[in-house]
């Protein structure tokens, strides 16, 4: 990866299969009876699972193992909350198991009163629950959208800290740090750094972002952040820092490598009227939504997708199959203003042979999601949110 130096690598299944295969001594079969994530795909008695062709016949997501990658068999999304255990897994150092007991998160900087919470105090403060969904950035056509899930989470909002903190007026930056570290390479020297991204002042106030503790109703698991991690509804997984340590308020931007040089997007982009090429930080997810399952049920098919977007309300997703027409699908009921939205469309009469399906989403204002071919230059891989054509087989 050009724009990844030496980054968690997000392999193409293939080659994550055979580090697997080897790595575990598992077959395929052991490893796909093994996923909690597969006994989804089992399908209502008289339900089958239409394969894609645009899949690897034996492909499967690379299960939990501690330190390594997880991401969905998207062809799983079949339920509103992702169950936690099959909820996709990301860190780009080592994934530390923090003593909850002594646990501390400290508020330090441009505040009139320095804090230091630990659970109680956190768990004793106003009570948020949100349902949110997320991708890594880095989410794509090679993880067949895997890098994604959506969860109720429960914590407590940042803005009500910062405000028992009372942020100072020169305070414009809010920077959130984990407790993993890892060794950066920066220029020619090693030096030890921990996980941090950051928030402008006015995105920290909004009062939907949270300090979350509990995931699904349950306490938060150590790979998704234990004890505690911030939630930016509506922002990319990398917003989301987990095992978080310390919320530190600076008067400038906060430059470190997941601001500055990780999760930014190289893209041609016109700025007041010149082509330029910009580099911007990764932020909010983007109108988005993609296939990800086709069922049989006697001669009726049904075509099941997602979207993601970061929170403005939808007006329509729809559905083209083989170049024809859009119609629209039916967007599930349950959905919240960041959660994922599911949805499905029911297709009559398909025919035998190969087919192309295609879903696009489009906004309360208007906008429609990007072809491929409307996407902007991007050599970057961040953001993969163009209509995603599938290919399937019917026999
Ligand atoms: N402390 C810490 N937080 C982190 C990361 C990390 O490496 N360290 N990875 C980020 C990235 S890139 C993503 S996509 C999300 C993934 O969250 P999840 O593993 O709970 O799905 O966590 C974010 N928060
Ligand atoms: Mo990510």
């Amino acid at each position: 990866m050009t724009d990844h130096n030496n980054s968690t690598k997000i392999n193409p299944p293939q080659n994550r299969r055979a580090l697997l295969k080897q790595g575990l001594g598992l077959g395929a079969a052991g490893l796909v009876a093994s996923s909690p994530l597969w006994n989804q795909l089992a399908m209502g008695a008289d339900e089958t699972l239409i394969p894609f062709s645009d899949m690897p016949p034996d492909y499967i997501a690379p299960p939990v193992t501690p330190g390594a990658i997880h991401y969905l068999d998207s062809r799983g999304i079949s339920s509103f909350y992702t169950p936690n255990a099959d909820f996709y897994i990301v860190q780009h150092y080592n994934q530390p198991a923090v003593d909850v007991a002594g646990y501390k998160l400290r508020v330090t900087g441009l505040v009139n009163k320095p804090l230091e919470l630990d659970m109680a105090m956190l768990r004793s403060r106003p009570k948020v629950e949100i349902d949110a969904g997320f991708e890594c950035g880095g989410n794509s056509v090679r993880q067949f959208q895997g890098l994604i899930g959506n969860a109720r989470w429960t914590g407590t909002s940042l803005k009500g800290l910062l405000e028992a903190a009372g942020v100072k007026a020169e305070g414009i930056e809010v920077v959130f740090y984990g407790h993993d570290k890892g060794v950066e390479k920066i220029r020619d020297i090693d030096v030890e750094q921990n996980f941090g991204r950051s928030l402008h002042i006015n995105d920290a106030m909004n009062p939907d972002v949270l300090v979350v503790y509990e995931m699904n109703g349950e306490p938060l698991p150590l790979y998704h952040g234990a004890p505690l991690r911030l939630l930016v509804p509506g922002w990319y997984g990398v917003a989301n820092v987990k095992w978080l340590s310390q919320i530190h308020v600076q008067d400038r931007r906060f430059m470190g490598r997941f601001m500055s040089r990780d999760y930014v997007t190289l893209s041609k982009q016109d700025i007041g009227g010149e082509i330029r090429w910009e580099e911007r930080s990764v932020t909010r997810i983007r109108l988005k939504s993609a296939i990800v399952r086709v069922t049989r049920s006697g001669k009726s098919h049904t075509i099941t997708g997602f979207v993601l977007n970061d929170g403005t309300p939808l007006r329509t997703v729809e559905v083209s199959i083989d170049g024809g027409p859009w119609q629209a699908a039916t967007l599930d009921k349950k959905a919240g203003k960041y959660s994922w939205k599911l949805f499905t469309f029911v297709w009559d009469n398909a025919k035998a042979g190969e087919h192309t399906l295609v879903s696009r989403v489009i906004d309360s204002n208007g906008q429609v999601q990007t072809t491929p071919e409307q996407m902007p230059e991007k050599p970057t891989r961040w953001e993969n949110y163009a209509q995603f054509p599938r290919k399937i087989v019917i026999s």
